[in-house]
């Protein structure tokens, strides 16, 4: 376990070439694919049946990853549009479900100001392996308070909307208490729909036409929800939401929810009282009951968890259906299971020394992770 505090700029560790395993899943193994990347955050396929893994660097360039060679020519590049460092930069990408016909694709970056930059891009008509830089149209700006806390992640759901994942702006504590204010994005997730020219907000949303609320939040009550996923066979969606002193967060959203969801953020940091300190749940700050992550853990095993994505690929059976997570700061990694009843149980999986940035899945549901050393490692037997 390597041990540093949170605040991705700082902490360019120094990854090993193997990795302790224990538990039940001893034979799960990483094994490094790809190497050389600048500070990469996330990792994301187009689904369009080219196999090719797009891997999302820190500092501004998207690099295509085509059967175990990087690409020399980035898939876009926006560094001139953003200062990249701590918890800014390009942080998030997602491929339109349609991308095969409508060459689109939507990223997250925080913009020269540090704000909250939503854009579509489309790929060049004339190199599907190149972005026509162009085709940039900004769909939203979320104005950010301080340098952290930024979110970053984007993810259409089976719905087909585009949900994106708002932290609470920073700086610690949520000083503005705007987890719990409906009346920002911030600590948020939103829910969006981008299937025409411009953004509009799905009428389904479960706050439209509510006073005082802003219509595109989907979910409330969230820090900083660095990475969530889709379950890409129920639908089902995971949250992990970075801890403040004490406890990390996996959140659990059955496919079946109308969204409306209160994570808790920052009346409850995990299941006990934030701020307040004592009778947080009998506070009913948007009308519902607080929704406790249905797995925690405490600082002493890690201090900034990365959200992963529930396994369905073929290689490594004894993961299938379970939810694989880590920490980047102690490269723990975890994976939770529901059985039949819906009850979670979470065992540790591996003890790694990696600074776990994101995870990604392939066209086939392969998990890899991405250690922000710039290494890319798969999931394997
Ligand atoms: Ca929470």
């Amino acid at each position: 376990m390597r041990y540093s505090k949170m605040g991705l700029g700082v902490l360019i560790g120094c990854a090993l070439s193997s990795v302790a395993l224990s538990g039940l899943a001893g034979a799960a193994k990483l094994n490094r694919v790809a190497a050389g990347f600048q500070q990469p955050l996330g990792l994301a396929n187009a689904a369009d049946g080219s196999s090719r893994l797009f891997v999302v660097e820190q500092g501004g360039k998207i690099k295509i990853l085509q059967a175990g060679k990087v690409l020399p020519t980035p898939f876009l590049d926006i560094s001139s549009l953003t200062d990249a460092g701590g918890e800014r930069g390009l942080l998030g990408l997602a491929f339109d479900p349609k991308f095969k016909s409508n060459g689109r694709l939507f990223i997250n970056y925080t913009d020269k100001g540090g704000n909250t930059t939503i854009a579509r891009y489309s790929v060049s008509s004339a190199n599907k392996n190149v972005v026509d830089p162009k085709s940039a149209k900004v769909l939203l700006k979320i104005e950010q308070p301080y340098a952290n806390h930024n979110g970053g992640q984007l993810e259409f759901g089976p719905d087909g909307m585009l949900y994106v994942g708002m932290g609470d702006g920073g700086s610690g504590g949520d000083p503005e208490n705007y987890g719990q204010n409906m009346n920002s994005l911030l600590g948020k997730m939103l829910r969006l729909d981008v299937s025409s020219d411009t953004l509009s907000v799905p009428k389904n949303n479960p706050f439209v036409g509510k006073d005082g609320t802003k219509a595109e939040i989907w979910a409330s009550g969230l820090r900083n929800p660095w990475r969530f996923s889709f379950d890409r066979k129920t639908g089902d969606l995971w949250i992990a939401d970075v801890g403040q002193n004490k406890l990390e967060e996996i959140n659990f959203q059955a496919a079946s929810s109308k969204g409306g969801e209160n994570y808790g953020w920052r009346l409850k940091e995990g299941n006990s009282c934030f701020n307040p300190s004592r009778g947080c749940d009998a506070v009913r700050a948007n009308g519902v009951k607080l929704t406790d992550p249905v797995f925690q853990y405490p600082h002493n095993r890690g201090v900034s968890v990365t959200g992963g994505y529930v396994y369905r690929g073929s290689s490594v059976p004894e993961l299938a259906g379970q939810y694989v997570f880590g920490d980047f700061g102690s490269g723990v990694i975890w994976a939770t299971s529901r059985d039949g009843n819906g009850k979670f149980s979470t065992r540790e999986m591996m003890d790694t020394d990696y600074s776990i940035a994101a995870f990604g899945e392939d066209e086939a549901g392969e998990l890899y992770l991405v250690g922000y050393d710039g290494t890319i490692y798969k999931f394997a037997r």
